[in-house]
């Protein structure tokens, strides 16, 4: 097994994988600010309080986010709804999370596979198909970071008018995928939760085709939307539990200066229900 810390290699075995991310390109700290502390840091800088999340916090930069798409009854996309720096920032938090005690890991599925994606988990660690509040080293897992429960709640907000309501199970887990070129995650449901509480997703780095389906069957009908870095997509409600999946990424289409010299990487954020 490769340490958590090793680079990652040019070749993978089949073998399941403990690495961090690549690490080709210096990264440039961001400074965009999650707590409220930052926020008023920001607001002071004349940033309006909308701005934080979407157009990158204090720096000026132009807000480019696009209209809210309705993919589905339930799931909306919306296109560049992170800024340049906070999405520089959240691939620098997602680097450090992936140098935690689990590192990344392709998991192996049931009948025998290894999945392409390369998964680290804060909150709770999952594993097909269940969640365990331990690694498979015994050792505890990461915390769920607060500034990704403020996203979600944000990102919800953003996509339906209004954050979760008080009585909904808190975000507690976020997976952090990271899809090198050839990576790619088959039809599934998000279905080991136990919560019906919307499933918030952000992408980095590369674009992909997500393919969103129905909550029948993996097949048709679905629909495939191109999902850039920034971009921010949110199911819930009557599409909670439809099958989704990741059919390719598009090498060589990060922005430049992410941070991130290849691949993609994509955090769900998700109330586990679990307590
Ligand atoms: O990478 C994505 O956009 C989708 C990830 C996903 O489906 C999952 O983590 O369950």
């Amino acid at each position: 097994m490769i340490g958590p810390t090793s680079p990652v290699p040019l070749s993978f075995s089949t073998r399941l994988h403990r690495t961090a991310m690549p690490e080709r390109c210096p990264m440039r700290r961001g400074v965009v600010g999650w707590t409220r502390a930052d926020l008023e840091h920001h607001q002071r800088r004349g940033g309006a309080p909308g701005d934080v999340v979407r157009g990158g916090g204090g720096l000026n930069e132009p807000l480019f986010g696009a209209e809210p798409v309705t993919v589905a009854p339930g799931a909306v996309h919306l296109p560049g709804w992170l800024g340049a720096e906070a999405q520089r920032d959240l691939v620098e938090r997602c680097r450090e999370w992936s140098r935690g005690p689990g590192g990344m890991i392709r998991h192996r599925m049931p009948r025998g596979g290894v999945m392409s994606v390369r998964m680290t988990a804060l909150g709770w660690f999952w594993e097909p198909y269940r969640y365990s509040r331990t690694l498979p080293g015994g050792e505890p897992v990461p915390p769920f970071p607060r500034v990704l429960g403020e996203l979600a709640r944000d990102g919800v907000a953003a996509a339906f008018g209004a954050p979760p309501g008080p009585d909904t199970p808190p975000y507690d887990v976020a997976l952090v995928n990271f899809y090198d070129a050839g990576a790619r995650m088959g039809m599934h449901q998000d279905r080991d939760e136990q919560a019906d509480v919307p499933v918030v997703s952000l992408s980095l780095g590369d674009a992909c085709v997500f393919r969103f389906g129905n909550t029948r069957t993996r097949a048709r009908p679905y629909t495939d939307v191109e999902l850039a870095s920034g971009d921010l997509f949110v199911f819930g409600g009557p599409a909670r539990m439809a099958y989704h999946g990741v059919p390719r990424t598009r090498p060589g289409t990060a922005p430049p200066g992410l941070g991130l010299a290849e691949g993609r990487l994509n955090i769900t954020i998700r109330a586990s229900g679990l307590g």
